[in-house]
């Protein structure tokens, strides 16, 4: 769960209301996934356009009366809320649900209970592996590939546009994200230009498995 700070706006004695939400701190340096992510794109990410979705989230949520305890709790009825709300509340989840995703030294195949689960919907590891980085490269200019537990219990591949996701009403395919990665250029435009296949080849090397694996409970 994802939860805001709501000192500040209760301190405004505004009810109802929502919780203001903050940039959580990456969980290791800007430049501590090099040489598969580059400092700079690290840096830019994170307290340019992760911060800017804060922000702005933030201030589509002061123009509403809307009560919600949690951001999923908005994600999950953001059909009828604005489209600011939807590309911002997405970016600020998808985007701390990401960096976690990732760490120094990461990669390689998993073991346990994700190797069980991804060798029982997808056969095994590689063909698992082919069939994201297919949703990653079909995603047509921006937005997210994801594995995610559907509603019948079992791994699906999805992807989404722009900062959709799959805790979303108006998603494709609904369910809760297990592991993802942003393919918009922002994410790899600086080391990569507009090779898509690079970036997400050499992302693999950074998937923090035990991560994936909390995801999936
Ligand atoms: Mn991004």
């Amino acid at each position: 769960m994802i939860m805001g700070n709501s000192t500040a706006r209760a301190a405004e004695n505004l009810v109802p209301h929502t919780p203001e939400f903050t940039l959580p701190p990456l969980p290791y340096a800007y430049d501590a996934l090099e040489p598969h992510i580059d400092k700079m794109t690290m840096e830019i990410h994170h307290t340019k356009h992760h911060q800017a979705y804060v922000t702005n989230l933030n201030k589509a949520l002061s123009e509403t009366t809307l009560h919600a305890d949690s951001l999923e709790e908005i994600l999950s009825k953001v059909s009828g809320l604005s489209p600011a709300i939807r590309n911002n509340g997405g970016g600020h989840w998808n985007h701390s649900f990401f960096w976690k995703l990732m760490k120094p030294n990461g990669g390689g195949a998993p073991a346990g209970k994700v190797a069980e689960a991804i060798n029982q919907a997808f056969g095994s590891f590689a063909d698992f592996q082919k069939q994201f980085n297919e949703a990653a490269m079909k995603r047509f200019g921006s937005g997210w590939a994801w594995l995610l537990v559907n509603g019948d219990g079992k791994l699906q591949i999805a992807s989404t546009p722009n900062q959709d996701n799959p805790l979303m009403d108006v998603s494709d395919t609904k369910g809760k994200p297990v592991l993802g990665i942003d393919v918009w250029e922002h994410a790899y435009y600086l080391k990569y230009q507009n090779k898509r296949a690079d970036y997400v080849g050499a992302w693999w090397n950074l998937i923090n498995w035990d991560q994936v694996a909390a995801n999936l409970g």
